[in-house]
């Protein structure tokens, strides 16, 4: 696969964005009536509306004629079908085998995952039916109502932000999270808990990763110092790993354990048994929804044209701001406030798979890849850092996100919601002028002089590009649609920059890094450091404030 900047698409897209230096989308909206339905796409009930973005027809073209010269097709289709794509791990790439819905076979090394993929799901279903209707009993014969996750990064991520955007679903079990190695994130948790009535899941891929293992061990002590009896903990602990051994050594049975495999990437495997306290949370009926709704994008990513393509679309004009606009953040905000941890997912979606800064080939990538990604729901971002958006700089690309009807009918505020979540990105895409700032203020009655020193303090640029996901509520199905649709189009926009999006080897670098300072910190001879870092391991030893 060739560096994009290779490509003529990418050379022809260099004279487009000059184009742009004379063009406003608030006058291509008003010569373009059908500029909506030219840029817009619908699947089922949710409908991208990209036209607020900063393109025309042959923008697009070109864009398009991008994702065919860099294969983003070829490598797509060796995902879906097993091949090796995480070159560096040697793996193949496929979370979209556990939301298969088909009767499709999904090989690996000659042998068909899907059975396997379904036993695990069976044993899941049982597992959390037992535990929902009260027949899986704690030590002391009371039935469980409290689950706490204990795992880390996509160990974590995922599963916390599903169980808190699926509240409507939820039933009689509270799902709590632990990740933090900071102690206080499990004393927190655990303070208002009983432990006869509390079921731990240790959730850990590779079961080493510190800050899981040592806050399951304190998990494990503050349960028997209640339960005083070892024999209890098979009750109360359960383990979600691909290491049988590590989980049996650290005090789990075995039999208390779900699978998963090499081929599921931590940040894309809250399908697999990671995704348990979601099943626990909601039920496995609608974590089957979940995956059903992942199953329809990954069916419209597979087989929709390219121009058709929602995941492409956006990886596009991610693409097209990121290296031709020289944006170098993105922002994502949903007006849902259930979805407050969606940003905080996306970031280790988007950023871990995409923050590489070498080719698949190991050659250095030549343009910007991934940008950072923050986010927060609305109305709330909008008293924060909206300004920044509106009026800086920088040039900062937006989804917003939305749902037609709310679980909630108060008030009328989805109303109100819904009216700040449209106002936004009109007033983004249209901006102020200095004819329209100085009309409005002489109407307030304003004399000219002071007209003259705040005019140009209230003048919008306007043509910030955003992207509009409206779906009609945030169910299940709906939750697992956008989930993959972001995943796939993270994975589009790799194939694009010719990164792989599979490793992480910055995660790696902390995990040995931290393991190596540890000792010092407690009395051990310090190693080779910086002056700052050997006076701050002082500082710490001495047990002096920093
Ligand atoms: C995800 C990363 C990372 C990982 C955690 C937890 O893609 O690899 O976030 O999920 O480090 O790893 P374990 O599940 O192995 O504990």
């Amino acid at each position: 696969m060739p560096s994009p900047t290779q490509t003529a698409a990418w050379q022809a897209l260099k004279e487009e964005r000059r184009a742009w230096n004379t063009l406003h989308l608030r006058e291509l909206f008003a010569k373009d009536k059908k500029r909506f339905e030219r840029f817009s796409l619908q699947l089922d009930d949710l409908l991208l509306d990209y036209s607020k973005n900063l393109i025309r027809p042959q923008t697009l073209k070109l864009l398009l004629k991008l994702a065919q010269e860099t294969g983003v097709e070829t490598l797509r289709d060796a995902m879906f079908s097993g091949e090796p794509i995480n070159l560096t791990e040697g793996r193949a790439v496929l979370h979209t085998a556990l939301r298969n819905r088909s009767e499709r076979p999904v090989m690996v090394d000659g042998q068909d995952v899907m059975p396997e993929v379904r036993e695990v799901l069976a044993r899941m279903r049982a597992f959390a039916d037992k535990v929902r209707t009260g027949k899986w009993k704690g030590y002391s014969g009371k039935p469980i109502s409290d689950v706490v996750n204990i795992g880390i990064g996509g160990s974590d991520l995922g599963p916390a932000m599903a169980c808190l955007a699926l509240k409507p679903y939820g039933g009689n079990i509270r799902a709590h999270f632990v990740s933090n190695v900071d102690p206080s994130h499990l004393v927190d948790t655990l303070e208002d808990l009983d432990p006869a009535s509390t079921l731990f899941i240790v959730a850990s891929k590779t079961f080493t990763t510190q800050e899981t293992l040592l806050n399951a061990q304190a998990a494990r002590a503050w349960f028997l110092d209640s339960a005083k009896d070892e024999k209890a903990v098979a009750k109360h602990f359960v383990a979600v790993s691909t290491h049988s051994e590590a989980v049996k050594a650290f005090g789990i049975d075995p039999a208390n354990m779900f699978g998963l495999w090499d081929w599921v990437g931590g940040r894309y495997s809250l399908w697999s048994a990671i995704g348990l306290p979601i099943a626990l949370y909601v039920g496995m009926d609608e974590f089957e929804e979940l995956l059903a709704g992942a199953y329809d994008m990954d069916e419209h990513f597979r087989t929709a044209p390219l121009a058709e393509n929602m995941p492409v679309l956006m990886a596009l004009l991610g693409l097209w701001y990121n290296n031709f606009w020289d944006a170098q953040s993105y922002a994502v905000l949903p007006y849902e406030q259930r979805l407050s941890r969606f940003p905080a997912y996306l970031q280790q979606l988007d950023m871990e798979s995409s923050g590489k800064g070498v080719m698949r080939d190991g050659k250095p990538v030549k343009v910007s890849s991934g940008p950072a990604l923050f986010g927060e729901p609305g109305t709330n971002g909008q008293h924060a850092f909206y300004q920044l958006i509106h009026q800086g700089t920088k040039l900062i690309p937006c989804d917003f996100l939305a749902a037609v009807e709310s679980h909630n009918d108060v008030n009328n505020q989805h109303a109100v919601l819904l009216s700040n979540f449209l106002a936004q990105s009109e007033a983004l895409m249209r901006g102020k002028t200095a004819a329209e700032v100085e009309t409005e203020l002489a109407a307030s009655g304003m004399g000219r002089k002071e007209i003259k020193a705040l005019l140009p303090h209230k003048v919008f640029p306007g043509n910030r590009p955003t992207n509009t996901l409206l779906y009609r509520k945030l169910t299940s199905r709906t939750l697992g649609r956008l989930i993959a649709l972001y995943e796939h189009k993270v994975f589009v926009q790799g194939a694009l920059w010719n990164v792989n999006s599979y490793d992480q080897w910055g995660v790696e670098l902390g995990k040995q890094l931290a393991r190596a300072i540890l000792p010092e910190l407690a009395g051990g001879k310090p190693g080779k450091h910086d002056a700052s870092t050997l006076a701050l391991i002082a500082r710490l030893r001495a047990g002096e404030e920093a």
